[in-house]
């Protein structure tokens, strides 16, 4: 019965808005530019899109297009290390193919779910 509850509750889609920036970039340090993001989580794929600004709403208009995806198989996630960020409530994402994100909520409640949500989706795809 657990097990059935688990599948059920298993997260394939959430989305919010998180603060954003890269640290690698396949592989190679980049500049860090931290961004508010609207963030999608559709199966193993994490969406970035640009900041809610400009007035323009998520459906139709020039934000609604992704600014980057990143693919969560065979990636990890943790809690980033004091010497990452000053900021608090950052995860460290990485990708299998090296790109290093970090990813950061003012809100505890928001980065837990946002962390307990990634955590279950590498897990649950595995690399293939
Ligand atoms: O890891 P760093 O270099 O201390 O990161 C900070 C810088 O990226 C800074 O920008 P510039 O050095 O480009 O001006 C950002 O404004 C800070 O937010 C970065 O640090 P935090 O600790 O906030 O991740």
């Amino acid at each position: 019965l657990f097990a059935l509850i688990f599948l059920a509750r298993r997260p394939s889609e959430k989305c919010g808005v998180l603060n954003v920036t890269k640290i690698t970039e396949n592989g190679k340090k980049v500049r860090k530019n931290w961004t508010s993001s609207w963030t999608v989580l559709q199966g193993s794929s994490l969406l970035f899109a640009k900041g809610q600004g400009g007035g323009t709403s998520w459906f139709g208009g020039s934000q609604s297009k992704p600014e980057f995806t990143v693919d969560l198989r065979g990636g990890s996630v943790e809690w980033a290390s004091k010497d990452k960020s000053s900021k608090k409530h950052v995860i460290e994402l990485k990708t299998r193919k090296g790109t290093e994100l970090l990813i950061q909520s003012e809100i505890d409640s928001v980065i837990n779910d946002w962390y307990k949500t990634l955590v279950e989706t590498v897990n649950t795809h595995v690399s293939s």
